[in-house]
């Protein structure tokens, strides 16, 4: 299967984020990237989409943030990384936002995702893997792996949030549909739900988002991802929302990646894109669900089962030790 991941990918590495009230080491690490490659027996670097898939799924404002803010953020006399703490709930006005603090706010869902001045080229490079594999699968490969890092499932049109900036899964969405695939489906099986997946094609009926999940009722991200999250106008029905409680073990995994593989097949999709995390493992240092190692090469023959062309993006999974076989056991099962 054709691999790709950029080089850039790994000068992201904020020093710290908070969790549960305090600041603790970042989990999304560079170490993550190099342990998958390593496991996977490396990857090609993908040659360069430019910007305009991005914008295809991102706002202009928004990619223009992730490239100041790091240095507005220094402007402002701030030794730490770029962390926001205000956060506009009570509305979005169109608002003539200058101060960093006010834009840090404005363009994230939460505090758990720093911006540093390396940001912005590793997330682009996370992006350029998954238009490569993407490219890749147009081209007539079965399958093709983008190793994305940063991940990319919790950041929406215009936020980000969940250690994501730019939504990877969803910017291979939107170029499979603009190279003429008329329905797409996105199924994600990453153990947190992808909120900003589902915001971006909420109302939207030609990309089917469904996502088996940890419960948000006791879950990050808490405020999307409930059963009853179903998609709204044109997209009405397009989203599917299969929460699971905290101790899943595979069979009930498995049980409802079918029933969003049915609703898949029903859909008509003639392309699909898997968000794909490894924090579903049992010793995950943040998640809760019991999933083995050879579960994941499960999982991937029952999605390989649909027939469909399938680009794989990676999302979480912080059990660094872990990661490379849970990759590798996924990608075997293709
Ligand atoms: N105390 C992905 O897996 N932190 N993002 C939750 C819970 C954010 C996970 C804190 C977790 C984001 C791509
Ligand atoms: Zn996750």
């Amino acid at each position: 299967m054709k691999r790709f991941f950029s080089p850039d990918q790994l000068a992201h590495a904020p020093a710290l984020e908070l969790h549960n009230g305090a600041f603790t080491p970042y989990a999304e690490i560079p170490a993550r990237a190099e342990r998958i490659l390593h496991a996977i027996g490396g990857a090609d670097t993908p040659p360069d989409h430019g910007e305009a898939p991005i914008h295809a799924v991102h706002d202009t404002d928004y990619v223009r943030f992730l490239k100041e803010a790091p240095a507005a953020w220094a402007a402002a006399g701030r030794p730490s990384d770029p962390i926001p703490y205000a956060f506009p709930i009570v509305g979005r006005r169109p608002l003539r936002l200058e101060r960093i603090d006010a834009l840090m706010g404005r363009y994230a869902f939460d505090a758990t995702t720093p911006i540093t001045p390396a940001t912005w080229n590793s997330a682009y490079g996370s992006a350029q893997s998954a238009l490569a594999a993407t490219h890749a699968v147009l081209a007539g490969e079965r399958a093709a792996f983008a190793l994305c890092r940063p991940p990319g499932h919790h950041a929406g049109a215009d936020y980000c949030g969940g250690y994501c900036h730019l939504n990877v899964a969803a910017i291979a969405a939107q170029a499979a549909r603009d190279a003429g695939h008329a329905r797409v489906a996105i199924l994600d099986i990453d153990y947190h739900h992808g909120n900003g997946t589902q915001d971006i094609f909420w109302e939207r009926g030609d990309v089917f988002y469904a996502s088996v999940h940890a419960d948000p009722a006791t879950d990050y991200p808490f405020y999307w991802g409930h059963a009853d999250e179903a998609g709204e106008g044109d997209g009405t029905g397009a989203t599917l929302n299969l929460p699971l409680p905290h101790g899943t073990t595979i069979d009930a995994f498995r049980a409802a990646q079918a029933q969003a593989l049915d609703a898949i097949t029903t859909f008509g999709a003639t392309l699909l894109v898997l968000s794909f995390g490894a924090d579903t493992w049992e010793g995950d240092p943040i998640s809760h669900f019991a999933l083995r190692t050879p579960d994941y090469a499960t999982l991937a023959r029952d999605i390989a089962g649909l027939g469909l062309p399938t680009i794989i993006v990676m999302e979480g999974g912080y059990a660094v030790d872990a990661l490379g076989a849970n990759v590798a056991s996924l990608l075997s099962g293709f």
